[in-house]
């Protein structure tokens, strides 16, 4: 039951603080920029620094935990917009404050890599270069569909584990 209603959340963190690789399409979520079928790294921080951009609120150059669970909150409120507009129910419940609060404190100590309490795109395109080579399984410097695909597969599995654990922890 509980993990529905996580699951919403944690699909808006990931996607805050890593590139969209797998995602096929979706206004942020997409970052192969022209379209052409595979994502080069370039295409991944430009992608990044759009985020990047929009997150950090007061356009300083980084990002603080405040405008980080801001932008987590819109980000998990547009996915359940898109889903409702799909026909598909959102999460049942919302996540409790508290927990995305938590969540969000979680996601923004990993992505704060030197833990100086701030995000600084430095911080945000080594994570996404870290990422994307472990995507880049044949390691040409672009993400093809099967890599892609076999992306998606992970996630899903990971997606899978998570609820599985969640749904052990709570019998
Ligand atoms: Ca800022
Ligand atoms: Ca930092
Ligand atoms: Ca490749």
């Amino acid at each position: 039951m509980k993990s529905t209603l996580m699951l919403g959340g944690v699909v808006a963190a990931l996607a805050l603080t890593t590139p969209a690789i797998a995602q096929p399409r979706g206004p942020h979520g997409n970052p192969d920029a022209n379209g052409d079928g595979v994502v080069t790294v370039s295409e991944i921080n430009a992608s990044i620094a759009a985020r990047f951009a929009e997150a950090d609120r007061n356009n300083d150059g980084a990002i603080t935990q405040a405008e980080f669970e801001a932008e987590l909150a819109e980000r998990a409120d547009r996915m359940k917009e898109r889903a409702e507009e799909r026909g598909r129910k959102g999460p049942r419940r919302e996540l409790t404050p508290e927990r995305r609060e938590r969540m969000a404190a979680r996601m923004f100590e990993r992505a704060d890599t030197d833990g100086d309490g701030q995000i600084i795109l430095a911080e945000m395109e080594e994570k996404a270069l870290e990422r994307f080579a472990s995507v880049d399984t044949n390691g040409d410097g672009q993400i093809d569909a099967d890599e892609r695909k076999a992306q998606r597969a992970k996630m899903r599995d990971r997606m899978k584990d998570m609820r599985e654990r969640r749904a052990d922890r709570s019998n």
